[in-house]
């Protein structure tokens, strides 16, 4: 029984978006990207803020609606504040789901997320232009908070939906200005007493495919504009507290010290080293000082390491490698160390049977003539996430210099296009069948 043939773009018909031209996969894309691209931008440093349950992040639900009610889909928020946009009957099972996230890290570039949203949209304008009846339900999903930028813990909104996260955790998340996730989530007009694991809605689910920017330069090296997922290595985030002794920068002898600055600046010195060491991934990126004043010594410095490593034994030696010589440090110091993991997200191997299908559908559609290239990742995405309770695959689009979580974040236009045909080709093999 079809579940229903999606309405077009707003303001196009079948063959054309209201231009004289045939509509391509990219005309909608554009005018969406157009719309979203001004939401949590800074003006001064030309990146993304849109931080879970922010102002921003609350017109990016807004835009995120709109879309889905202009294409006649039934737009829901679920219990952890996800959103979906169904078309067909949401509780008929086996469906079809494809999306993204909307929030950014600081500064973040204007794909990493968005681009999957958006391209979702386009993927359904794409096949509602070839006419093509669904015969199993189909869903666009944003899922809230993937970059745990404001509290912290990466993945909140599908990890809760996942069960991966338990609702007293995740209750007990604050921000730098101490604001809790439920005040955070109240504030922006969603109900905080409905957080928890949403077995059942999962369970509606067949297959989700994710379309996510390339972050990394593989499909640059290979000259491929669209590649897919083949697991994600496991990573994780610690936060060390250094504490030490507040005094006057202008007064106290060196000798009379207890800097904890020395001991977190040589920690993340061992950092690179053992990450060299072991060929994993290492960074301290995010610090906080207190009393954070020029003129005196700290008392508190925290440092949040992000470790990550094509296996777990290799990712447990580079932390331990860490922690160990951090504890070497603060112990010649006098300074007292504690170090607590805040985020951690198992090795994913995405479905083996789910890849071989986008394979086999997208033969031949590249450009190149060769097979789709299939790429691993350090980076985690909520199908990651999810890999654990629904058969889940990804997609990545081309991004020629491989940065991110940067302003300068890109992929080109033509590339998303690809995306955008790739995408629409998976969702009509997978759920028009
Ligand atoms: O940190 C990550 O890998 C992802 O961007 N949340
Ligand atoms: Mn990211
Ligand atoms: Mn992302």
């Amino acid at each position: 029984m079809p579940s229903g043939t999606p309405k077009g773009p707003p303001g196009a018909s079948a063959t054309s978006p209201g231009t004289s031209r045939q509509w391509r996969a990219g005309d909608s894309f554009l005018s969406m990207w157009r719309e979203l691209a001004p939401v949590g931008l800074h003006p001064d440093s030309g990146g993304y803020r849109r931080y879970a349950w922010s102002a921003a992040d609350v017109d990016c639900r807004a835009w995120f609606r709109a879309q889905a009610e202009a294409r006649g889909l039934t737009h829901e928020s679920d219990r952890n504040g996800n959103q979906w946009a169904w078309l067909g009957d949401p509780l008929a099972g086996n469906a079809v789901v494809t999306g993204s996230h909307l929030d950014s890290v600081p500064d973040g570039g204007a794909f990493d997320g968005p681009l999957g949203v958006v391209s979702s949209f386009a993927a359904l304008d794409e096949l509602h232009r070839r006419g093509v009846e669904f015969t199993r339900p189909l869903a666009i999903t944003n899922f809230g908070d993937e970059e745990g930028a404001r509290f912290g813990l990466a993945c909140v909104g599908s990890r809760l939906a996942a069960g991966q996260l338990a609702v007293a955790d995740a209750r007990r998340l604050r921000d730098a200005d101490g604001v809790t996730l439920p005040a955070a989530m109240e504030r922006a007009g969603y109900d905080p007493g409905t957080i928890g694991p949403d077995p059942q809605r999962l369970a509606r689910i067949g297959a989700f495919v994710e379309l996510h920017v390339e972050q990394g330069r593989a499909l640059d090296l290979t000259g491929d504009p669209v590649g897919i997922a083949s697991a994600i290595w496991p990573h994780g985030r610690w936060r060390f507290d250094f504490r030490g002794e507040a005094n006057h920068a202008g007064t106290t002898r060196l000798a009379d010290r207890r800097d904890p600055m020395l001991t977190y600046a040589e920690t993340v010195l061992a950092a690179r080293r053992e990450a060299e060491l072991t060929g994993a991934l290492a960074t301290f990126g995010k610090i906080a000082v207190e009393p954070n004043g020029v003129n005196a010594i700290p008392s508190l410095v925290r440092g949040w390491l992000d470790s990550r490593a094509a296996d777990q034994a290799t990712l447990d030696a580079v932390v331990t490698g860490i922690e160990r010589a951090a504890r070497e440090y603060a112990e010649r110091a006098g300074i007292d160390l504690d170090v607590v993991r805040e985020s951690f997200t198992p090795v994913v191997e995405f479905e083996h049977a789910l890849r071989d299908e986008l394979g086999r559908i997208l033969e031949g559609t590249g450009d190149t003539g060769r097979p789709v290239p299939v790429l691993g990742t350090g980076a985690g995405h909520d199908a990651g996430i999810l890999s654990a309770s629904v058969p889940t695959a990804m997609l990545f689009v081309r991004n020629p210099t491989g940065i991110s979580h940067s302003p300068a974040e890109h992929a080109a236009e033509d590339d998303c296009t690809a995306g955008i045909e790739a995408l629409a080709d998976v969702l009509e093999g997978l759920a028009c069948s």
